[in-house]
């Protein structure tokens, strides 16, 4: 079932994500996986961009051809926080915090985003998977407040190449499990292994339209945020941003 990664690399680029889109539609094959030192268009979700100066960050998408079930798609972006999760902890000693659905923290500070998409292509539907790393701690000035950078959190000067593959071999290894029988509920019981947002976290859901105030009770068999309002009722977060509040305690 595994797929053989197969590297492209560009200095400069628009984003990695629109490229792999762009090649999947043209029919390439799984594992295609798109590397630049620099994005000049690099996108986050909803049109919102993603910081990518040169040689400050890993920048990649890895395109997929998944063969499991519709339902088990959102849970792409899951198991790929986990594959940055284990990939910065063996290779730079650096323990994250992955925030629902799609950022990877420490303390708070967003070190890592991650953007799949999917596409319809002749062989079928497909998936990208980009992901954005801030590596170095000259990237801190030029990206929001709020976020931070592995070498600014670590000391080191973390190896880009090394977190590069690292990184594929555990998306390969998690990927195989989600084709199997209890792949789903595995990828749900590590991702909330691994996440301070899983459960009884105060957090602030913004959604387009409004915003409320609850508290995490766990994730739902499709990857969504289950949180407990303030009035009692259960709200299921399928797409928004969660914003922690103060008190862990709920
Ligand atoms: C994300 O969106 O976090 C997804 C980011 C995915 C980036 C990768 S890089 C390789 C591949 N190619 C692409 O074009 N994209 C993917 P979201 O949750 O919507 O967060 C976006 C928000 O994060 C922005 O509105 C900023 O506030 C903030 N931001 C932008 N650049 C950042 C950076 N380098 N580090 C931390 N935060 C950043």
């Amino acid at each position: 079932m595994s797929f053989q990664p197969i590297i492209q690399r560009f200095d400069s680029i628009d984003s990695t994500n629109i490229e792999a889109l762009r090649q999947a539609k043209a029919g390439a094959p799984e594992g295609l996986c798109i590397i630049a030192r620099e994005q000049t268009r690099g996108r986050g979700r909803l049109d919102r961009s993603w910081q990518s100066p040169a040689d400050a960050g890993l920048y990649m998408s890895l395109l997929l051809r998944p063969k499991f079930e519709m339902n088990a798609w959102p849970l792409i972006t899951l198991m790929a926080a986990l594959a940055v999760y284990d990939a910065l902890m063996k290779t730079c000693e650096l323990r994250t915090d992955i925030k629902w659905p799609n950022d990877l923290c420490v303390n708070d500070r967003k070190l890592c985003g991650i953007l799949a998409e999917t596409v319809e292509t002749a062989l079928g539907t497909a998936a990208v998977v980009g992901i954005g790393i801030n590596l170095s701690s000259e990237i801190v000035p030029l990206v929001p407040a709020e976020a931070t950078s592995v070498e600014s959190v670590t000391g080191r000067k973390p190896d880009r190449e090394l977190i590069l593959h690292g990184l594929l071999k555990s998306i390969a290894e998690r990927y195989d499990l989600l084709h199997s029988a209890a792949g789903c509920e595995h990828i749900i019981r590590e991702w909330c292994a691994h996440s301070s947002y899983a459960m009884g976290r105060r957090v602030r859901v913004t959604l387009s339209d409004k915003a409320f105030e609850g508290t995490t009770r766990g994730l739902e068999s499709d990857g969504a945020l289950r949180v407990e309002s303030a009035e009692g009722r259960m709200k299921i977060v399928r797409a928004g941003d969660v914003t922690a509040l103060r008190s862990t305690n709920g």
